[in-house]
């Protein structure tokens, strides 16, 4: 009897993010913060995390020793859902990975967005020269490279918060057109300056393609600026400057 609650209870949830305000591709610190924010002001948002459990690389911390840092500016992020912080070192706090990782999501979750794990974004959905939605399929049908079809998400506004490789703003520039970055094409990131990444990260989440805006790690490497290590603020507040233009958009 209860196979039939898990079948009825997934097709009943999935049933209703076939449309959705904003699809965000990828679980990580910066995709779960846009997520957190967006719900928060009652989108409706819908994420595909291809892994098992969503989380990013912020489990493992620095080298898996499991503590983030995070700088003045980016903490109540953090605190808004209960991640105790220790005061470090000039402006940087430290927390538990863990934590961090767990109470993100779940203030994700509790903010009302949905997170759907084991699903890869393996394409966009086009039209009018304007990205409308993910192409999504099973990870478990991409790790095995079955040929199975695809099945689509329609979105007002999707982003890519897929990290280092930006795969969705890869696919892009591969079958969709010129990206809003220098060269029209993805600029790929450069070797660690904190400083910098850190800085650049924020001011790189933008509308990268029109309906498609790049958060977290994969802005610096579409935009060509540095990675940081274990830092963890400008993630988050790419998550939630992500968030905040999209809902200016709205506006
Ligand atoms: C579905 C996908 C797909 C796909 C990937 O890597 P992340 O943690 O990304 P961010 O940007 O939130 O955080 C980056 C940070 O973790 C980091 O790597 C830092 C700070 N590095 C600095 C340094 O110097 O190395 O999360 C991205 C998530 C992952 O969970 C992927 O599994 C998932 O996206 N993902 N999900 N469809 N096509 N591609």
């Amino acid at each position: 009897m209860y196979k039939r609650q898990i079948f009825e209870r997934f097709s009943e949830d999935f049933s209703k993010y076939f449309e959705v305000d904003v699809a965000i591709a990828g679980a990580g610190p910066a995709g779960m913060t846009a997520a957190r924010y967006l719900a928060k002001a009652g989108k409706k948002v819908v994420v595909f995390e291809r892994k098992l459990s969503p989380g990013g690389g912020m489990w493992g911390g620095g080298m898996t020793f499991p503590v983030i840092i995070v700088q003045e500016g980016s903490k109540q992020i953090l605190e808004e859902a209960n991640v105790k912080l220790d005061k470090a070192d000039k402006g940087y706090y430290s927390a538990d990975s863990i934590e961090a990782c767990s109470k993100i999501c779940s203030a994700a979750i509790d903010a009302g967005a949905k997170i759907f794990n084991a699903i890869s974004v393996e394409d966009v959905l086009l039209g009018d020269n304007k990205i409308n939605g993910f192409v999504i399929n099973w990870s478990a049908v991409e790790i095995a490279s079955l040929h199975v079809d695809p099945l689509s998400i329609r979105a007002k506004y999707c982003i890519d918060a897929t990290g280092h490789a930006a795969e969705v703003c890869r696919i892009v520039q591969k079958k969709v057109g010129r990206l809003n970055t220098p060269s029209g094409k993805i600029e790929e990131e450069k070797s660690m300056c904190a400083e910098i990444g850190e800085k650049t990260v924020v001011e790189n989440t933008k509308e990268v393609y029109p309906g498609l805006f790049v958060a977290g790690m994969a802005a610096n490497t579409v935009y060509g600026a540095p990675r940081m290590g274990p830092i963890f603020g400008g993630m988050l507040l790419s998550g939630k400057k992500a968030a905040e233009e999209i809902l200016k958009k709205f506006d």
